[in-house]
């Protein structure tokens, strides 16, 4: 049972996200990564995982909602969602605060600055003060990412002139379960808009969530579509459900840990080259599956008190755990 990760084709490389012509990687391959005892598939993650990174450094982004609640789209974990979202709204943020919450996260240690609106997708004027945020945060010396929805012909080339390096946007889950969870837009949306980031020449951070009732095939299948993608995303984040009172999966059955660590470490074998983001759920987790989580192969974390709504581990904490484990974040 010796799943086998298959070279990059050598067709010329597209700068698109359409799966690669060449699957690199099949279901029945990554279906038996995740059988795997799961001992023989951690040493496994952490043989790839130190051919490609260093073993002990650990990516810090830190988190900031620039425009929070009233979403037009009924994603059903969602707290920003109208459609039964309990998040407060907030207009979009000046720019002065926005600043400030990255000079502070870059005073704590983190390297990347992600801001996050809920939006389907943003407006055109919109995009002006966006773009003045962006421009800022690179005037700090900080990495940029953003994660504002679905984006129209144009718009990614003018957030990468306003020098943003990454575009947060996840599938989130399988094809086949996607409609299962939202109903406002749909799994090929999501690709449609990640083609436009890879073809402007943004990096892609692209990943999903777990325990929103999928099964072992979805994980499978939302594996294998970021893996096949002719260019991989650079940034995978695994999100943990944060189940959010009010929102249709508040009261979703929690993912064994088990299954959220394998999960992990296929994307990391699957996955080399690409940072794999232990993201969402990171408070609902003790250390010790953490550390477990870094084991399989997870090299970057969202690094702040707050994710977008909810709650993340305390700075302090995560510079204590990584010192204890001898990790180093940056
Ligand atoms: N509106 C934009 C969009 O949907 O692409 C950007 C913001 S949206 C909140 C970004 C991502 O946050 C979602 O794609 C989802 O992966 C994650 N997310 C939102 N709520 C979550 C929750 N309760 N638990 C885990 N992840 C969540
Ligand atoms: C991602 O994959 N997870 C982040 C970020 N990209 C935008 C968001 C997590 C949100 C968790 C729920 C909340 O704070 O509302
Ligand atoms: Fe809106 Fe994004 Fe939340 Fe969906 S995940 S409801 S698009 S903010």
């Amino acid at each position: 049972m010796t799943a086998i990760l298959h070279p990059h084709p050598t067709r010329k490389a597209t700068l698109r996200v359409a799966p690669a012509t060449v699957a690199r990687v099949s279901h029945s391959e990554i279906a038996a990564l995740f059988e795997l005892p799961f001992n023989d598939l951690l040493f496994r993650a952490q043989t790839v995982h130190r051919q490609h990174h260093d073993a002990n450094a650990v990516q810090l982004s830190t988190l900031l909602s620039i425009k929070t609640g009233g979403c037009s789209e009924d994603c059903g974990y969602c707290s920003q969602s109208a459609h039964h979202g309990q998040a407060e709204r907030e207009s979009l943020l000046d720019v002065s605060e926005v600043i400030e919450a990255a000079q502070a996260a870059k005073d704590k240690g983190a390297t990347r600055f992600c801001m996050g609106a809920a939006w389907r997708g943003p407006k055109d004027k919109d995009l002006d003060q966006v773009e003045t945020m962006i421009k800022a945060v690179k005037g700090l010396g900080m990495e940029t990412c953003v994660t504002l929805g679905m984006l129209k012909a144009g718009q990614a080339e003018r957030l990468r002139d306003a020098g943003l390096d990454y575009y947060n946007h996840n599938l989130d889950t399988s094809a086949e379960h996607y409609d299962k969870v939202i109903s406002t837009h749909c799994h090929a949306d999501r690709l449609d808009t990640l083609a436009k980031v890879r073809d402007a020449g943004v990096k892609v951070c692209c990943g999903g969530i777990l325990g929103m009732g999928e099964t072992r095939a979805d994980r499978v299948a939302l594996m294998a579509e970021l893996a096949n993608m002719a260019t991989p995303p650079e940034s995978v984040p695994i999100n943990n459900l944060v189940p959010m009172p009010g929102t249709p999966m508040a009261g979703a059955e929690a993912i064994d840990p088990f299954e959220f660590v394998r999960t992990i470490a296929v994307a990391r074998i699957i996955m080399p080259a690409s940072y794999v983001r232990l993201s969402a759920g990171r408070q609902q987790m003790n250390d010790e599956l953490q550390a477990l989580c870094f084991l399989a192969g997870a090299n970057s974390i969202f690094y702040g008190d707050k994710l977008l709504t909810t709650g993340n581990p305390e700075a302090d904490h995560d510079a204590a755990l990584f010192a204890r484990l001898g990790i180093n974040g940056a």
